[in-house]
């Protein structure tokens, strides 16, 4: 069904970055859009395909960002497409909540099987990640009738007014936007890079500084929840060192404490898992999706135990397009992609050939501090000569050098220093490579 033909797989310049028709249009941006908007790459899209942009003067861009881990799939991948096209031709809404359907009901069950965990689930849609994340707390709130949530340093977890309090990165998330939401306590994340205890006993002295704060300062029997990203996105990729997932989990359980996972970043097979918390055997009470579940189309869910999920009152939940037909007709071409192409497994290999390209980077470029991720998801720290110090002007430097170049690269970190590539999981090798020599050059031209 689908009628335009894909772009070809491959890095074309035609003009500077961006060119004369790019040019022209971002005036117009800044004339009509608010001036709070950020923009990582200055040029106007056209048409997109798997891990290819084509801007409106005729560039092809290798895409390293997926629109922050969206189109993990592929950009108007096929699946996704020919189903869209076809629910828009049936019907574009109902609101599920005043007349039901079928295909929010089947992404449903296919997120229950999904999500780990040997019991029953059950799973509501919205919008977008911020609002699963405040679905997630009001559930949790509700099934446990308490009032606290625990959050970490270096967390991010969306921009409405209780997921700014979520997130823990004042500029540019929060700075004059609140007061912000009551009851959210932070505690240290064992970010093991910038760790000043003994890095050998990183999980043992973060849970006992977690736990203190918590039966100390909150009280665990006030806790509704502990919320995490098990690979932290925004923060810069921070991955929490082995053991302390499965750690927080237990001590979350043996307390009464609903274990939320934010997988919005880390989901839909980004990780060379379906879900992050796979990695350690981590079954969370509940899991918050959003981003790869629908390629692009705006749809977040909440997953979790059957009786939390159950446990609010009918018409409780809800909102006029959570669970759109069009974005859950998305979703199932999402998940048909990843199982018919095996995309769990691919983004693995991309992992193996990011990591090894990252690490032939670091050996010669010592501004690398740190190699962080898993699979699709990966990121390297930049620091000043011999030290710890955040290297923001190197950053801004290899990413610019990127984008003149067609790579499109995203940036992360609370400290501003850090770069991240999250491409799509179906970039085909010689694509990535193509981009990582780019890179190369970048740190080369330093
Ligand atoms: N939880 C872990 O990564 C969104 C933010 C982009 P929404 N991250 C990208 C930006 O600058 O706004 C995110 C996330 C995690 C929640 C969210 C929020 O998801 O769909 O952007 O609301």
């Amino acid at each position: 069904m689908t009628t335009l033909t894909s772009l070809t797989q491959e890095r074309r310049l035609v003009t500077a970055i961006p060119g004369p028709k790019s040019l022209e249009a971002l005036q117009r941006r800044s004339e009509a859009t608010s001036g709070g908007l950020g923009m990582a790459i200055p040029v106007i899209i056209e048409r997109a395909s798997d891990a290819i942009l084509l801007d409106i003067d005729g560039n092809q861009i290798i895409d390293l960002g997926s629109g922050i881990g969206v189109t993990t799939v592929g950009n108007s991948t096929s699946r996704v497409v020919d189903r869209v096209i076809e629910q828009a031709q049936a019907f574009t809404h109902t609101c599920f909540t005043v007349a039901p359907y079928m295909n929010y009901i089947e992404v449903c069950e296919k997120l229950n099987a999904a999500v780990p965990g040997p019991f029953k689930k059950k799973s509501v849609l919205v919008n977008s990640g911020a609002e699963a994340v405040e679905n997630a707390i009001k559930i949790a709130r509700h099934y446990t009738k308490r009032p606290a949530i625990v959050v970490f340093e270096h967390s991010y977890h969306g921009r409405t007014n209780l997921t700014m309090a979520l997130t823990a990165k004042n500029m540019p998330y929060k700075e004059g936007f609140g007061p912000f939401a009551p009851e959210i306590y932070r505690v240290p994340m064992p970010y093991s890079l910038r760790w000043l205890g003994d890095k050998k006993t990183i999980t043992e002295d973060a849970m006992e500084m977690i736990t203190h704060k918590i039966e100390k300062e909150i009280g665990a029997h006030n806790v509704a929840a502990i919320l995490i990203e098990p690979i932290q996105g925004e923060g810069g990729f921070i991955v929490p060192p082995k053991g302390f997932l499965p750690a927080l989990s237990k001590y979350s359980t043996e307390n009464g404490i609903i274990f939320i996972a934010d997988e919005v970043q880390t989901g839909f097979a980004r990780t060379g898992h379906m879900f992050a918390v796979e990695e350690e055997g981590v079954f969370p009470d509940m899991v918050v999706t959003a981003k790869g579940i629908a390629g692009g189309l705006p749809l977040a869910a909440v997953t979790g135990r059957a009786e939390i999920m159950d446990s609010v009152h009918a018409s409780g939940l809800g909102g006029t397009y959570g669970g759109n037909p069009l974005a859950c007709a998305a979703s199932l071409g999402v998940f048909e992609t990843i199982e018919e192409e095996n995309l769990v497994a691919r983004a693995a290999h991309i992992g193996e050939i990011l990591g090894k390209s990252l690490r032939a980077l670091a050996a010669k470029y010592p501004i690398i501090a740190e190699i962080r991720g898993r699979g699709a998801m990966q990121a390297i720290e930049l620091v000043m000569p011999g030290t710890l110090d955040p290297n923001t002007a190197a950053m801004s430097a290899v990413v610019k050098y990127c984008q003149s170049k067609g790579v499109l690269v995203l940036t992360a970190g609370t400290y501003s220093n850090v770069i991240r590539f999250l491409p799509p999981v179906v970039i085909t090798d010689e694509l990535l490579l193509d981009a990582m020599g780019v890179l190369e050059e970048a740190f080369a031209s330093l």
